[in-house]
């Protein structure tokens, strides 16, 4: 597959779409350039939740976590683009929101570890993982074309 294919999973949370910030998520990555390969809104099931954050199982905030991601809706999403795992995760910020630096999605706002509206896969192989989790293989485009005028 093309560098150029690499895809990543992200997650605007319950906080972030309550507090209206999808559009500009969105819209950030999209003038960067990564193209949304798949996107849907859904309350995620505590069967989906505790799948998804499964390396956190022993965490003490694990039970909080999974209720706050199970109590609203949230919005799924698939970006595509050379090197997106890894420059989400730049664009997004550290855990900690105030940890962030501004112009980080986190940075500029979210104050609590705990509601930091947003996730981005943290490699490739959890990218892969994740996006089986929470799109079924018809719902991401098979063929995105990448805007000629990015890449060289
Ligand atoms: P990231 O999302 O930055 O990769 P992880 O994977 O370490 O962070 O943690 C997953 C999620 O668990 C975080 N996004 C955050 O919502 C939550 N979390 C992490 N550490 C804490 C903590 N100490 N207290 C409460 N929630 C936490």
């Amino acid at each position: 597959m093309s560098v150029q294919r690499e895809r990543t999973f992200i997650a605007v949370k319950p906080d972030g779409v309550a507090r209206g910030l999808v559009g500009e998520i969105i819209a950030r990555f999209e003038k960067k350039g990564f193209v949304v390969v798949g996107l849907k809104q859904l309350t995620p099931t505590k069967e989906l939740a505790e799948a998804h954050y499964a390396e956190h199982k022993e965490r003490p905030f694990f039970g909080g976590l999974v209720s706050f991601i199970t109590s609203g809706p949230v919005v799924a999403i698939c970006l595509e683009g050379k090197g997106v795992v890894a420059a989400a995760r730049l664009m997004i910020g550290v855990t900690n929101p105030l940890a962030s630096a501004p112009g980080t999605i986190r940075g500029d706002y979210a104050i609590d570890v705990a509601k930091n509206i947003i996730h981005g896969s943290d490699s490739v192989e959890s990218s892969t993982r994740e996006l089986k989790l929470w799109f079924a293989d018809n719902e991401l485009l098979a063929v995105a074309t990448p805007n000629p005028n990015l890449y060289e």
